[in-house]
């Protein structure tokens, strides 16, 4: 077993190594920082502390305590609401955390279709089937990317959900919440919003503001835009004590035992960070996803939305039907280094020949490439995929450009190697 804990190791290292060369453009990704970093391998990893501060099931919790509290603080103070549940342990189990408390089995919901860009939460085969909840879908304008909100007041009048989900996996425009809230009043609905992708353009000012816009819940996962540990959150604004206890309930004892407290420590260092660095960081953000998206489509590629701007998000969407269609695409981009993912486009067909690629830049801007840096990686992009430039030279065009660029900024300690676990610690096992 002892050469099988070394393989393991050795692929580790392998790994990293592997991403520190690449240009990781997923948009549900990004990089923890030195100091979340370090709360991950903590004696917290160790520990349980069911309940809430002060009200644990265990001994020894004095100072998980103090850490939760400070975590609740920095989340109520970043999102600016009276609400905040840190247990959660990703974005999947937030959002059945959400269900327990605001629905019952049987009832509809209000959601996208995953075609047209939802989370798989909302899926028969996800969260939703799991609570037992029936999805009403929204209708949904191809050409603008969001919510057809005249034909959506037509569903929900007809359908009248009691609760209404607004949020994307695909998320490239605000969801027009302010224009459906009316209607959500008028069939006496709740807004939820699934802010896991853009929480971080959220707290940094430059997107929605979905709590203000007439959501009384947001939940998300930690670890995209919010550059934290893979961990999840539930904040809300003007919940009255019963629902808050509900959200409550709905974590613990709901969908949590234990709420990996080594994560939630993490987490309060990536929303300090962020309450310091996530204007900049978010508009960055915004920026390079828009400099690319223009870069791209100045070189023939059919990027979406370009009417729009592309985008007013992390990500882009390109179709590349021409190039050889999205499962194809994205995987010769990982032979040379560029990590993307296939994509489900408005008006696919099929699920197995999705007919786009999805990009997002919140790993690449963390490490400070800025616009001139996108339009290097489209001209690579283009290199590859429309000029036959050999794999080859690709790959050590990828790895020239992501050299100058593997230590992170828009934290504590930046400077800090962002992908070698082994220098974090001090100490190397090679
Ligand atoms: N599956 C993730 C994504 O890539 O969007 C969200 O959980």
């Amino acid at each position: 077993m002892a050469r099988t804990v070394a393989a393991l190791r050795a692929t580790v290292r392998h790994h990293s190594a592997r991403f520190e060369r690449a240009i990781p453009l997923i948009a549900s990704e990004n990089l923890l920082s030195p100091y979340a970093k370090e709360m991950l391998i903590s004696d917290l990893h160790s520990r349980y502390a069911e309940g809430l501060p002060g009200e644990r099931y265990y001994e020894g919790n004095e100072d998980v305590d103090t850490i939760e509290r400070v975590t609740l603080d920095l989340a109520r103070r970043l999102f600016r609401c009276s609400f905040a549940d840190v247990r959660p342990i990703s974005g999947t189990v937030a959002n059945l955390a959400v269900l327990k408390a605001l629905t019952e089995p049987g009832d509809l919901v209000g959601t996208s279709r995953l075609a047209d860009g939802a989370h798989i939460s909302s899926a028969g085969f996800g969260a939703f089937g799991l609570r037992g909840v029936k999805p009403v879908y929204y209708a949904w304008d191809p050409e603008r990317m969001t919510i057809d909100v005249p034909r959506t007041r037509e569903i929900l009048r007809a359908v009248r959900p009691k609760t209404c989900l607004f949020g994307l996996s695909l998320f490239l425009f605000p969801m027009p919440i302010d224009e459906l809230r009316p209607t959500l009043e008028e069939i006496g609905a709740r807004g939820w919003y699934d802010g896991a992708h853009v929480l971080g353009l959220i707290a940094g000012g430059e997107f929605q503001d979905p709590l203000r816009e007439g959501c009384t819940v947001l939940s998300a996962s930690t670890h995209k835009t919010l550059p934290g540990p893979q961990h999840g959150i539930l904040l809300a604004e003007g919940a009255d004590p019963a629902l808050a206890k509900k959200l409550e309930s709905g974590a613990f004892p709901g969908v949590t035992s234990n709420h990996h407290l080594h994560a939630m420590a993490a987490l309060a260092v990536s929303l300090a960070e962020h309450l310091e660095f996530g204007r900049e960081y978010a508009r960055a953000t915004v920026r390079n996803a828009r400099a690319l998206a223009q870069a791209l489509h100045d070189r023939g590629f059919d990027v979406l939305a370009a009417d729009l701007g592309f985008t007013r998000s992390h990500t882009i969407a390109v179709r590349v039907e021409r190039e050889g269609g999205g499962e194809a695409v994205a995987r010769r981009l990982a032979e040379v280094g560029v990590i993307t993912n296939k994509n489900l486009l408005p008006g696919d067909t099929s699920p197995k020949h999705p007919g786009g690629i999805r990009i997002g830049t919140p790993e690449v801007t963390r490490v400070g490439m800025g616009e001139r840096e996108m339009v290097r990686l489209a001209e690579i992009l283009d290199g590859f995929l429309h000029r036959g430039r050999a794999a080859e030279t690709v790959a050590r065009e990828v790895a020239e450009l992501k050299a100058g660029f593997t230590t992170l900024r828009f934290c504590f300690g930046a400077g800090e190697a962002a992908y070698r676990y082994y220098d974090l610690v001090g100490r190397d096992p090679a």
